[in-house]
């Protein structure tokens, strides 16, 4: 048995266990715009469950630090080979105090986005695709629950609720499962990135895109990938 293993190690049978986790962070360099405040009095319901709040837009969301949340990393070319299966656990996108969330979020082609009403309000979700197919769904009533597949990859498909103007979301559909969203402090992975060389891109849904190079070597190991956005760089 152990000659067995030895020789499974020798000739890289066991390489899935040198895959890694890929880490980075994308920052924001640069005067740091200010969030415009948002305007629910169109619906009182959306002001009732916002009561109290300060609500801003999310489009450009820099945390302490400057680290850039809402960035959808992912690995755009040099995967090789059969990657696992697209989950069969749904995505689920909810609607909820007149916001949806999460604000941007990756999918697999191919994989359950369950849509989910949560506001006493009525809503829609008009997914703006390019490449897969549009559609948009009416959500008028709370606990409303909806079905959607993408077929195709696409990064990023944006949503918009034609009630409420503020409310946009979107998703990065994708062919394989490395990829991630940066968190406020601009920190995101990439789980489980088997060795090769790649191409990761870094997408803002407003700060537009940025290429990356990231080789994980036959032992396992990258560096840090880090991304840089705003009028500073
Ligand atoms: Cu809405």
């Amino acid at each position: 048995m152990k000659n067995l293993f030895l020789i499974a190690v020798m000739t890289g049978f066991v390489g899935a266990a040198h895959a890694t986790n890929v880490t980075g962070k994308v920052t924001f360099k640069g005067a740091v715009p200010k969030a415009a405040a948002i305007k629910m009095n169109a619906d009182p319901v959306c002001v009732k469950e916002n009561a109290g709040k300060t609500v801003t837009a999310e489009d450009t969301l820099v945390g302490t630090g400057g680290g850039l949340a809402n960035v959808f990393v992912y690995v755009k070319d040099g995967v090789k080979g059969t990657v696992p299966p697209a989950p069969t656990e749904a995505v689920t996108f909810d609607q909820k105090g007149c916001h949806y969330t999460p604000h941007v979020f990756g999918i697999r082609v191919g994989q359950t986005l369950k849509i989910v009403n949560s506001d006493p309000t009525m809503h829609n979700v008009n997914a703006m695709a390019k490449v897969n197919s549009k559609f948009n769904q009416g959500m008028p009533t709370k606990g409303q629950v909806s079905e959607k597949k993408f077929t195709k990859p696409e990064v990023l498909v944006k949503f918009k609720c034609d009630v409420h103007g503020w409310m946009n979301g979107y998703a990065g559909v994708v062919e394989n499962p490395y990829y991630g969203i940066s968190d406020t402090t601009g920190s995101f992975t990439l789980k489980d990135l088997p060795p090769g060389e790649y191409t990761v891109e870094a997408v803002h849904e407003k700060l537009g895109t940025k290429t990356a190079k990231v080789t994980v070597t036959p032992t396992g190991t990258a560096a840090p990938v880090d991304f840089a956005f705003g009028t500073g760089t």
